[in-house]
C-alpha cells in the first residue's frame, strides 16, 4: 500500500508520538480552561499525521525551521514534553525563561531553530541555514514549515527562489489547513494546489493527503533524499485540517459544518490506528501500553511544570538585548570603516570577512 517500509517498533513510535502531541495540546487545553496559562493556547489537532511524519524522515544533524502549529516536529525532534509544559505555563526554567508562552522555541542541540511570529519570516532564515550546511559540505537537509496564509508574503516567494538559484538542501512543507485565521482558501490564492508555486522557481512540488501519516513520510522522505543528494530544494503540500480555532479565544464558526463533519471523517489518528490494527501491527494491549505511556508522560510534564518556578520579575529586563551591546557600536568606537557589513566582520568572524570581500569586488566592477 505505501512505500515506506518501517519496522513493526517504528510504526508504533510514530503512533505514539501523533498520540502524544495530541494528548499534549488537550492538556494545554485544559489548563487554559482552567487559568492556569499565560498567554493564548494556539493547537494543531488534525495535523499530527503532518508534523510528526515530515520530521520522522530527517537524520541527526538535519535541522527543522518549524511553525506555530508544530509541536508535531517539536517532540519527534526530542523537545522535551517537560519543556514544551514549562514553556506554556511560562515557569522561569522555560526554554524562554518564561519570557513567552507559545511555541515560539527552539534548540540548536537537537536541530530546531525558533520560529519567527512574523508569517513567512523564517524561511529566508532555513535558507541561511540550508546555504551553511551546504557551504560547509555536510550531508545534512532542513525541513522548514509553513501555513497556507504565508505562502502569500514576499519572504515566502524569496525563499523559494534563493532556495532554487542555490540549489540548496532544502524542503518547504506547507501545512494547507484551509484557512489562514478565518480567511479561507479561495480568498488567498487563486491556484488550485500550493505545490503548483514550485513550477516558477524551477523545483519539484508535489501535493499529498496530511492526515495519512505514511504518505506524509512517502513525500517528503522523497524530498528530503533529493535535496540530500544535491538534487536542490523541492516543495510539498500537506493538506489538512485545523480542527478547532486558529486560538482558544476563535470558535471557528467560519467553517462550514459539512466541511468540518468531512474533514472530521479523516482524523488522521484513527485513520493510522485503523491501518495499524488491519496490518495486524497494533494489539489491543500495545494500544493500552501507548495510552498508559501518554499518560504518564503528560502527567509527568504537567506536574514538573507547576512545581517549576515563575520567573523573577526583577529579571524581567534580561536576556532581551545582547550582552555586550548592539552591532553598530563597532562603527562608533572608530573603526575605519564603520559599515555594517565590517561591523558583521568583526563581530561574526571569517564568513562574514569572504562576503563583505566580495560585495566590495562586484561593487567595483
Ligand atoms: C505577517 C503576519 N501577518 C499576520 C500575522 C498574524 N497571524 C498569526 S498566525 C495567522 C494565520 C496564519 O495562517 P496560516 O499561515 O495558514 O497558518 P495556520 O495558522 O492556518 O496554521 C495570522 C494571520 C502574523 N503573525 N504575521
Amino acid at each position: 500500500m505505501h512505500g515506506v517500509r518501517q519496522a513493526k517498533v517504528d510504526l508504533l513510535q510514530i503512533f505514539y508520538l501523533m498520540r502524544l502531541t495530541r494528548a499534549m495540546e488537550e492538556r494545554t487545553r485544559t489548563l487554559f480552561l482552567q487559568g492556569r496559562v499565560v498567554g493564548g493556547v494556539y493547537t494543531a489537532q488534525g495535523h499530527e499525521a503532518t508534523t510528526v511524519g515530515a520530521a520522522m524522515v530527517l537524520h541527526d544533524g538535519d535541522c527543522i525551521v518549524p511553525q506555530h502549529r508544530d509541536l508535531g516536529m517539536h517532540l519527534v525532534r526530542g523537545t522535551s514534553p517537560r519543556a514544551v509544559m514549562c514553556q506554556w505555563l511560562a515557569r522561569g526554567n522555560s526554554p524562554t525563561l518564561g519570557r513567552d508562552g507559545q511555541i515560539h522555541i527552539g534548540d540548536m542541540h537537537h536541530g530546531i531553530v525558533p520560529m519567527i511570529s512574523m508569517l513567512g519570516e523564517s524561511l529566508p532564515v532555513a535558507c541561511g541555514v540550508a546555504m551553511t550546511m551546504k557551504m560547509r559540505k555536510r550531508a545534512n537537509v532542513v525541513l522548514a514549515s509553513c501555513g497556507d496564509g504565508a505562502t502569500n508574503t514576499g519572504p515566502f516567494h524569496e525563499a523559494l527562489n534563493f532556495a532554487s538559484v542555490q540549489k540548496l538542501p532544502l524542503v518547504f512543507v506547507i501545512e494547507n489547513n484551509g484557512y489562514a485565521y478565518s480567511t479561507p482558501s479561495y480568498k488567498q490564492f487563486n491556484v488550485q494546489h500550493l505545490s503548483e508555486r514550485a513550477k516558477a522557481y524551477n523545483i519539484p512540488g508535489e501535493s499529498v493527503d496530511g492526515n495519512d501519516v505514511l504518505a506524509v513520510m512517502e513525500s517528503v522522505g522523497r524530498a528530503v533524499e533529493n535535496a540530500r543528494s544535491g538534487a536542490g530544494p523541492s516543495l510539498v503540500e500537506c493538506k489538512t485540517f485545523r480542527v478547532r480555532g486558529h486560538s482558544e479565544a476563535d470558535k471557528a464558526d467560519y467553517v462550514p459544518k459539512e466541511l468540518r463533519e468531512e474533514w472530521l471523517k479523516k482524523d488522521p489518528l484513527k485513520r493510522f490506528e485503523t491501518y495499524l490494527e488491519h496490518e495486524g501491527l497494533l494489539s489491543a494491549r500495545a494500544k493500552a501500553e501507548i495510552e498508559e505511556r501518554v499518560r504518564a508522560v503528560c502527567d509527568d510534564a504537567v506536574h514538573y511544570a507547576e512545581q517549576s518556578p515563575e520567573p523573577e520579575a526583577a529579571t524581567v529586563a534580561e536576556y532581551v538585548f545582547a550582552p555586550d551591546g548592539p552591532i553598530a557600536i563597532v562603527g562608533e568606537s572608530g573603526a575605519d570603516d564603520p559599515r555594517y557589513v565590517n561591523a558583521l566582520d568583526q563581530r561574526i568572524g571569517a564568513p562574514f570577512s569572504t562576503i563583505s570581500r566580495t560585495e566590495e569586488a562586484i561593487s567595483r566592477r
